[in-house]
């Protein structure tokens, strides 16, 4: 058997370095390898809190995101005990009532829109 010296990988890969997230409950996900001797687990943690053990999964559910600027790492242990960590900075926006009113105001006037041209259209034809 060797003796891993080496630190396993880790990446982030559901958001890229500076990106926007505006759902309260997030979702990241992650991948690790490490070719010599496995991956033993991982830890999550947010913005320099506590680290919290998510074993061998590659997401976990972020809460307490604050708006502004956030920080994620994500620390993967291969079996030899080398740990290597990922860091993505992102920024929370909290999501707009405003807009979700909007979208569906605009989805209302395209299906009254719609139904005016299909009785219009339809009234044509008789004539
Ligand atoms: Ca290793």
């Amino acid at each position: 058997m060797s003796i891993d010296k080496t630190k396993p990988n880790v990446q982030i890969e559901s958001i890229a370095n500076g990106s926007t997230v505006r759902s309260a409950n997030w979702t990241p996900e992650w991948t690790s390898s490490d070719p010599v001797s496995g991956i033993a687990g991982h830890e999550v943690r947010l913005n320099n809190g506590s680290w919290f053990d998510v074993g061998l999964a590659t997401q976990w559910t972020a809460t307490g995101l604050r708006e502004g600027t956030n920080t994620l790492e994500v620390r993967a242990f291969d079996d030899a005990g080398n740990s290597n960590i990922a860091v993505v900075e992102f920024t929370y926006e909290r999501p707009s009532g405003l807009e979700d009113a909007a979208i569906w105001i605009a989805i209302g006037v395209a299906v009254i829109a719609g139904a005016v041209l299909a009785v219009y259209l339809l009234y044509q034809k008789r004539t």
